[in-house]
């Protein structure tokens, strides 16, 4: 099966899956080791890797260890052509659909079209939300475009409706990394409802409070990234979630 279809299928099935973003200019070698060994008791379903400002060149290293020293696999989630690694298992293919940035649109896709063709990249068409929540994120000004109100939910379910009509097949609603507050349930509901394709929601999920409601709102998969390059422990507490949510599915 590919990336897509598990995917898929999970979340015909209601399951959840958590994803940690790893931002390679926070996360050294020791680090990753520490989260993987972590990873072997308390599951991770993805790694996701990049960040909307790449400082060092860390990441072609960061995913060869993962690729080295772990089954999960690596989705890139790149802000840029440049950041195209060949390593990786697949690519979140993001189309930035919230802004009106063309650059983001479809720009930086023509750059990349011919060496994603000639790599073995899974390609994920995403269409990616951003979401104000509370303060300018790195996201939305290296973007140059304007999040979404968090207090507008159909504003996002017609851009997801828009998104999978034009053959996105994934919706990324996205806070921001550190946003203040998580994208609001309401709106996460607005698109789960609106779409079919599976739901990825991120940005600011920092307790399990916040992951539940995101999950129970309709997100299909959970992206945390600061809180756990803060503390790695906070995996088990995520990990927990979602296997809580995934047992009362399939109680086997
Ligand atoms: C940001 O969705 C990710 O693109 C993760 O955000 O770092 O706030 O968990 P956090």
């Amino acid at each position: 099966n590919s990336l897509y279809e598990t995917l898929n299928n999970r979340r015909q099935r209601g399951q959840k899956s958590l994803a940690v973003l790893l931002d390679p200019d926070q996360l050294d070698e020791a680090g990753c080791r520490h989260l993987l060994a972590l990873s072997e008791t308390h599951p991770i379903d993805y790694f996701f890797v990049g960040g909307s400002l790449v400082m060092n060149t860390h990441q072609a290293s960061l995913i060869f260890f993962i690729k080295r020293n772990s089954p999960v696999p690596v989705l890139l989630f790149p802000s840029h052509s440049l950041h195209l690694d060949t390593q990786a298992d697949g690519i979140l293919l993001l189309s930035l659909i919230s802004g009106r940035n063309p650059d983001f649109l479809i720009g930086q896709h023509v750059v990349a079209a011919p060496l994603l063709r000639a790599s073995s990249l899974e390609i994920l068409p995403t269409g990616y939300m951003l979401v104000d929540t509370g303060r300018q994120t790195t996201a939305s000004y290296m973007s140059g475009t304007t999040p979404l109100p968090h207090d507008k939910p159909s504003i996002a379910a017609c851009t997801a409706m828009a998104g999978e009509q034009l053959g996105l097949r994934l919706m990324y609603l996205d806070g921001g990394s550190g946003a203040m507050y998580p994208v609001a349930p309401a709106m996460i509901r607005a698109v789960r409802e609106a779409v079919e394709v599976p739901v990825i929601v991120g940005g600011g999920i920092n307790t399990t409070e916040k992951a539940q409601a995101a999950l129970e709102a309709g997100a299909d998969v959970i992206v945390v990234g600061n809180q756990i390059e803060k503390a790695p422990q906070f995996l088990a507490e995520m990990s927990g979630v979602i296997q809580s949510f995934n047992a009362v599915l399939d109680p086997v």
